[in-house]
C-alpha cells in the first residue's frame, strides 16, 4: 500500500502544502505557537490539534492546546491520551506566540479566541470555503479530505508520528466520517496505517469516537425529542428542534443518527443570540450535494446577520451563531434548508 521509504502516511496534501506547512512549522518551533480548533472542539479538531502539539514540543517549543469550553463528546479522548487544553482566559493578552487553527476557516466559530492581535500562522482545514475565511500566513487545505487529522497525517512526517499521535489521528479520522462506513479509499489507507502504528483496534478507536451519552444527557434528550419539528421535503427528512443541554450539537447528532437527512438545533444563549449546531447526513452531503455549511451561512443571512458573523464549517457539520427569536430562526431554517435541496437536487 505504501511504498518503502515514503515520508508521509497520507496523500490528502502535495508538494505546495507540505512546503507550506514546513514553513510554518519552522516558525512555530522557533517561536512557540497557540494550537486552537472550532468553538464546540469534536475528535477531529482535537485529535488533529493534539497530533500538531507533539511535534512541536518534541522540537522544544512550547506550544498550547486552547479552545472554547469542551463537551462530554470528547473526554473519553482527552482522558485516553492526557490531552491538556487550556480556556482562552488562561493565556494572557501578552503572550505573542502565533496562533494555528485546525478544523475550521471560519471566524465565527471561534468565539472564544475574541480578537487576537497574535500573528495567525497557519489554518490546517478540509471545509468548503464559504461566507468569510480567515486569513493566515500559510494555509494548508484540502476540500477533499473529510477529516483534518488526514491532512496532518499527509504532512507531518511518518517518523514524527508516534503510537500516540497516531491514536489521536484516528479518531479524529473515526469521529469525522461515521465510523467509516462511507470513506474512500484513500482515507480508509490512512486510518489503516495509523492503526497499525497506535496498536489500536478499530472498535477502542471507534469506543473514542462515539463515546456514549451519560444518563442524564440521555433523558433530557428524550424529552427535547417531543418537541423536534419536521418536514418531509422531496423525500428529504428536514428535523428543527431547541435544546438547553451545554450544546445544541448532543441533540442535533442524535436526529442525525435517527436518519433526519437535515437537522438544525437551536440552543439559547440568553443574550438574544441562539447558537445553532447544523448537522446533514454524510452521504446526503457527500454524494447528495446538500451542504450544512451552506444552509448555515444562508439562514444566517435571511437572519440579518454580517456576512463576517455567518456560520460555517463542513458540508455535514456546522455552525452559527444568530440573534433571533426561536421561531424566526426555525423558519429561515426550514427555508434555507429546502432551497439546499432544491439546489442539490438541480444539479444532479
Ligand atoms: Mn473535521
Amino acid at each position: 500500500m505504501h511504498a518503502r521509504g515514503e515520508k508521509y502516511l497520507g496523500h490528502m496534501a502535495g508538494p505546495a502544502e507540505r512546503g507550506r506547512f514546513a514553513n510554518a512549522m519552522k516558525t512555530a518551533a522557533a517561536k512557540g505557537a497557540i494550537i486552537t480548533t472550532h468553538d464546540v472542539p469534536d475528535c477531529d479538531g482535537l485529535g488533529s490539534a493534539f497530533a500538531l502539539q507533539r511535534v512541536l514540543l518534541k522540537k522544544g517549543a512550547q506550544a498550547d492546546i486552547v479552545t472554547g469550553p469542551p463537551i462530554h463528546l470528547t473526554d473519553p479522548l482527552v482522558e485516553k491520551l492526557s490531552i491538556h487544553t487550556k480556556r482562552w482566559d488562561e493565556i494572557p493578552e501578552l503572550d505573542s506566540r502565533p496562533i494555528i487553527v485546525v478544523d475550521t476557516n471560519t471566524p465565527s466559530l471561534l468565539n472564544g479566541m475574541g480578537r487576537r492581535k497574535n500573528q495567525l500562522l497557519m489554518v490546517i482545514d478540509h471545509h468548503l470555503g464559504s461566507g468569510a475565511c480567515l486569513k493566515p500566513v500559510f494555509n494548508v487545505e484540502n476540500q477533499k479530505a473529510i477529516s483534518a487529522s488526514e491532512i496532518l497525517a499527509s504532512v507531518i512526517n511518518r517518523k514524527e508520528i508516534d503510537m500516540i499521535s497516531a491514536l489521536a489521528l484516528a479518531v479524529g479520522i473515526a469521529g469525522d466520517s461515521e465510523r467509516l462506513s462511507d470513506a474512500e479509499l484513500g482515507t480508509l489507507r490512512i486510518f489503516e496505517s495509523l492503526l497499525r502504528i497506535s496498536g489500536a483496534s478499530k472498535r477502542e478507536v471507534d469506543a473514542l469516537a462515539y463515546p456514549d451519552n451519560p444518563p442524564a444527557i440521555v433523558a433530557a434528550i428524550l424529552e427535547e425529542l417531543k418537541r423536534v419539528k419536521s418536514a418531509l421535503y422531496r423525500n428529504t427528512v428536514i428535523a428543527v428542534g431547541a435544546s438547553a443541554l451545554e450544546n445544541p450539537a448532543i441533540l442535533a447528532n442524535e436526529i442525525r443518527n435517527m436518519g433526519a437527512a437535515v437537522v438544525a438545533v437551536l440552543g439559547a444563549q440568553g443574550n438574544g443570540y441562539h447558537k445553532v449546531s447544523f448537522r446533514v447526513r454524510f452521504m446526503d452531503a457527500w454524494k447528495g450535494g446538500i451542504h450544512a455549511n451552506d444552509i448555515a451561512r444562508r439562514a444566517s443571512e435571511a437572519c440579518g446577520m454580517p456576512e463576517r458573523m455567518w456560520g460555517g464549517g463542513h458540508i455535514d457539520k456546522a455552525g452559527a451563531m444568530i440573534r433571533g427569536e426561536c421561531q424566526e430562526i426555525t423558519d429561515a431554517v426550514f427555508a434555507a434548508a429546502k432551497e439546499a435541496i432544491d439546489r442539490a437536487a438541480g444539479k444532479q
